[in-house]
């Protein structure tokens, strides 16, 4: 028998991405069952060429089910969850309610995909998008140099803030589309292009400091998350990790300018070339040529793109790099569904 899957979550953003994944991808799902919030019941959507209907959530919905996938907010998952488990279900959860729990592995499968197996509660975490835009390259690295220190400086997809965050980018940037003066007066550009949604400043024609929430000392929530998750995922409890978040007028894909510290030295070409037989890693470096990976020509792709690859001239340990990764695919959809895979993998062995 082929395991049977929820997909929690079904109409949002990821989900959406998500059905396109599970459609597209290797067919390792018995029955697969859409659930969404009782205002989507009804729907009816195509996964894998056929239409299903959208069921209401509660708890029945998982009878039955062998692992349930959540794309939900967190204090959504962080009720349901526990539900799906208890109805006999594994949970796969791409929400931050239980990253950072000693009692759920937070999973890469390029990095750390045994993990799959350490799970007490039931439960497995998928990272936040900003940190696995950049983990499987960062740990084909660890593995080979021993990472130390990590300074990141991200470069953030509308998309990160949901279908709202799309909105109001495409709303901001037909606003200020046909005045060729914006953009030279301070103020003219906030002025212009009105609501600002979910971001704190415009993002058309600038640049926003800010994603997330605010905690201590000044740090932002999602800065937080990049530290710690990837200090989990990598397991380095000590690793010396600084972050800025920055939200751009990009739509789908965040990118990160990275200065990572090895406890060797590193060299460029031999970095290149490991990056590039990483699965999951694709290695686009030629300069000269004008070659590197933007978020306007990987949106949509499944990898992790890898360019400007430097050793530091300051420091043999040290490289300095820029990455792009879908923030809806390997960022969230596709995550899940390889680990979800590897559950399938589990149940269909027996
Ligand atoms: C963002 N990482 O880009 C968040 C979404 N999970 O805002």
């Amino acid at each position: 028998r082929l395991p049977t899957l929820a997909v929690v979550g079904a109409t949002g953003a990821v989900g959406t991405v998500m059905l396109d994944i599970l459609s597209t991808r290797e067919n390792v799902w018995g029955e697969i069952r859409l659930v969404a919030s009782a205002r989507s019941a009804g729907k009816r959507l195509t996964v894998r060429g056929e239409e299903v209907e959208v069921q209401a959530l509660a708890p029945e919905v998982f009878d039955g089910v062998d692992v349930a996938m959540f794309d939900v907010p967190d204090e959504v998952s962080k009720e349901w969850a526990p539900v799906a488990v208890a109805r006999g279900a594994v949970a796969v959860d791409n929400s931050g309610a239980f990253r950072l729990d000693d009692d759920v592995p937070l999973v890469v499968p390029e990095v750390n995909g045994e993990q799959v197996r350490n799970r007490p509660r039931g439960i497995i975490s998928n990272p936040n998008c900003t940190t696995l835009s950049m983990i499987v390259a960062i740990g084909a690295l660890h593995r080979a140099y021993g990472l130390t220190d990590l300074v990141v400086s991200s470069y953030q997809a509308a998309s990160g803030a949901g279908q709202e965050g799309v909105d109001t980018l495409h709303d901001q940037i037909a606003k200020v589309s046909t005045d060729r003066t914006l953009g030279s007066r301070a103020g003219d550009v906030r002025a212009a292009v009105g609501e600002l949604g979910p971001f704190p400043a415009p993002l058309a024609m600038n640049v926003v400091p800010w994603a997330g929430s605010l905690k201590d000392d000044g740090w932002s929530s999602e800065e937080l998350k990049v530290r710690n998750e990837s200090r989990k995922i990598l397991g380095l409890p000590d690793l010396r990790v600084a972050v800025t978040c920055v939200r751009v007028p990009v739509v789908t894909t965040h990118s990160l300018a990275i200065h990572a510290t090895f406890a060797t030295e590193v060299d460029a070409d031999e970095a290149r070339r490991l990056l590039a037989s990483s699965p999951g890693v694709v290695v686009q470096d030629d300069p000269a040529k004008g070659e590197f990976p933007t978020p306007a020509d990987v949106v949509g792709t499944d990898p992790t793109w890898v360019g400007r690859i430097r050793r530091s001239i300051d420091d043999p340990r040290s490289l300095d790099l820029f990455l792009c990764g879908d923030n809806l695919r390997k960022g969230a959809a596709l995550n899940t569904a390889q680990i979800a895979e590897l559950l399938a993998a589990e149940f269909t062995a027996g």
